[in-house]
């Protein structure tokens, strides 16, 4: 494959556009007829990781093979995205450091919209089983979520639409030279 592997590590609380903007860049690379795979919850938490929670060390442990996956993925020429709520800052230096030894770029997406826009949006009303107490450990809610310090990209869902956002992504790979 005369193509570069990498990873495009998407972060952010639930219902801040993770999944939908993956979605929406794996269709544009699909166009682009280049080699991409996307990894989310429905692919990793019901197969790989299933055996796991939504508490910290399960998260941990969520991140940690998610990132040994697309490490693998990345060094196979894929171009991986991973759309996962990553919380922890430490887990995704993990993720990031196991890409760099392995010679590989890791992208960070930090997908950014405020708390109470995101609440609003609930579009699978888990937001409000969680203020109800009825999902305990929610990120945002009743659990942490540690935004990025200094990511590559640093997307705001509530200013952008889907083709900004994508359009972003696209220039930062294409600046790069991944396509
Ligand atoms: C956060 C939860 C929880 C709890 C179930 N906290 O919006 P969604 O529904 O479709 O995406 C969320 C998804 C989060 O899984 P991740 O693997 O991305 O999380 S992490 O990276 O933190 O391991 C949400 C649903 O699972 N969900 N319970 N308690 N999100």
């Amino acid at each position: 494959l005369r193509q570069r592997g990498v990873t495009i590590w998407f972060t952010g609380l639930s219902a801040s556009g993770k999944s939908t903007i993956a979605c929406a860049l794996e269709q544009h690379l699909m166009h682009l007829k280049k080699f991409s795979y996307r990894l989310d919850g429905d692919n990793i938490r019901f197969g790989l990781n299933k055996d796991l929670g939504f508490d910290e060390k399960s998260r941990n442990e969520n991140i940690r093979r998610i990132g040994e996956v697309s490490r693998l993925f990345a060094d196979s020429c894929c171009i991986c995205l991973t759309a996962f709520i990553s919380p922890y800052r430490a887990d995704r230096a993990i993720a990031r450091e196991l890409h760099n030894e392995s010679g590989l770029e890791f992208i960070e997406v930090f997908v950014d919209a405020p708390l109470d826009v995101v609440e609003q949006r609930d579009p699978k009303g888990l937001y409000k089983k969680a203020r109800a107490g009825e999902i305990k450990d929610f990120t945002g809610i009743s659990a942490p979520y540690e935004p990025p310090v200094d990511p590559e990209i640093h997307l705001k869902t509530n200013e952008s639409d889907v083709t900004d956002c994508v359009r972003i992504i696209t220039d930062y790979l294409s600046g790069k030279g991944y396509i």
